[in-house]
C-alpha cells in the first residue's frame, strides 16, 4: 500500500502520452476544441492500465476525422475505407486472433455507410472493441447530418432542421447482440477511461458510444457559443450516469442519455467458435 506522500508524488508526474504516439505524424488534423483528441487521451490511459503491450494491439478505422486516430498511435494500425473498418477488423482478428482489436469510427462511418457491418459484427460477438465517436455530424466532409443528429438540428444537408429520428447507438448494439455496451463522453474523461478499460478487457464485441463535439460544423451550425458550451449542454447536462439515474425521480432523467456500462453479458465468441469448427472439419 503506498503512502499519501507516494500517491501525491505519483500524481505530480505527468502521464507520458508520447510513449504511445508517433511524433513524426504530429501535428494532428483536428480543429481546436474538437473532442476526438480528448477521447484519445482517455483511451491511451486506459490502454496503459490494461497491461497490453503496443505490439499486442491493432487499431483499425474507416474514414473521417475520428478515423484519423490510428495514424497518430504507435500500435499496429490500419486506416481503411469509409464504413468498412469493421469488415477489415474482422479479417485481421480471424487471421491473428491473438491481437486486441480496437476500432475507432465516427457515427457516420459506423452507423450510416457502415451500419450493416456494425449490426453483423455485434451479432457475431467477435472479440473487438468498437469506439463510436458520436458528434452528430459528418465532420470530415463539412457537416452533413448523420444517424445521430437530433431532430430539428441544422446541418449542411438540413438547412431547415433535420427531420430524421436518431439511432440510439447503444440500443442498436445491444439488440444486434454486442455483449458489452457502454456510453461515455469527452467531458467525463476519467469516467471514460474507466469505461474504456472495461471495454478493452471484455472478451466479445464491446461497443462504447462516446459523445464528443464538432465545434467547427455542428457547433457553428447550431449556434453553440464554443466547444466548452457544447460540452456543457450536450455531454454534461444532456447525460446522467446509470448509478445516479437509479436514485433520481423520472422527471430528472427525462430526455437525458445514460452514461456508464449499460449492458454486459457472456456469450460464445466468434473466433473461438470458428476454431472449434475448423478443428472439427480437419478431424482434430
Ligand atoms: C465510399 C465513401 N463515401 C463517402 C466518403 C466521404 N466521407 C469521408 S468521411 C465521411 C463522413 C465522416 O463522418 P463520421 O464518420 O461521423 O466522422 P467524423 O468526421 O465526424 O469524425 C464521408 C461521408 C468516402 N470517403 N468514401
Ligand atoms: S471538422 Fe469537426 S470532427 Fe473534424 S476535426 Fe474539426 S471539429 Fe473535429
Amino acid at each position: 500500500m503506498s503512502t499519501v506522500a507516494e500517491k501525491k508524488q505519483k500524481l505530480s508526474v505527468p502521464f507520458d502520452y508520447n510513449r504511445y504516439l508517433r511524433p513524426n505524424k504530429l501535428p494532428h488534423i483536428w480543429c481546436p476544441g474538437c473532442g476526438h483528441g480528448i477521447v484519445l487521451k482517455s483511451l491511451i490511459r486506459a490502454i496503459d492500465k490494461s497491461a497490453l503491450t503496443k505490439d499486442q494491439i491493432c487499431m483499425v478505422s474507416g474514414i473521417g476525422c475520428s478515423s484519423r486516430t490510428p495514424g497518430y498511435v504507435d500500435f499496429n494500425t490500419f486506416h481503411t475505407l469509409h464504413g468498412r473498418a469493421l469488415s477489415h477488423a474482422t479479417g485481421i482478428k480471424l487471421a491473428k486472433p491473438e491481437l486486441k482489436i480496437i476500432v475507432t469510427t465516427g457515427d457516420g462511418d459506423a452507423l450510416a455507410i457502415g451500419g450493416n457491418h456494425f449490426i453483423h459484427t455485434c451479432r457475431r460477438n467477435i472479440d473487438m472493441t468498437i469506439l463510436v465517436y458520436s458528434n452528430a455530424t459528418y465532420g470530415m466532409t463539412g457537416g452533413q447530418y448523420s444517424p445521430t443528429t437530433p431532430v430539428g438540428s441544422m446541418a449542411t444537408t438540413s438547412r431547415y432542421g433535420n427531420i430524421e429520428p436518431v439511432f440510439d447507438c447503444c440500443e442498436l448494439a445491444k439488440a444486434a447482440g454486442a455483449t458489452f455496451v457502454a456510453r461515455g463522453t469527452a467531458y467525463h474523461t476519467q469516467e471514460l477511461e474507466r469505461i474504456l478499460l472495461e471495454a478493452i478487457k471484455h472478451r466479445g464485441t464491446s461497443v462504447v458510444e462516446i459523445l464528443d463535439q464538432c465545434p467547427t460544423y455542428y457547433g457553428r451550425q447550431n449556434k453553440f457559443k464554443s466547444a466548452t458550451h457544447m460540452m456543457e449542454v450536450i455531454e454534461k447536462d444532456g447525460t446522467v450516469s446509470v448509478t445516479q439515474a437509479e436514485k433520481l425521480p423520472p422527471e430528472k432523467i427525462k430526455g437525458k442519455l445514460l452514461r456508464g456500462i449499460l449492458h454486459r453479458v457472456e456469450r460464445p465468441e466468434y473466433c473461438d467458435e470458428y476454431k472449434k469448427l475448423t478443428d472439427r472439419a480437419q478431424g482434430k
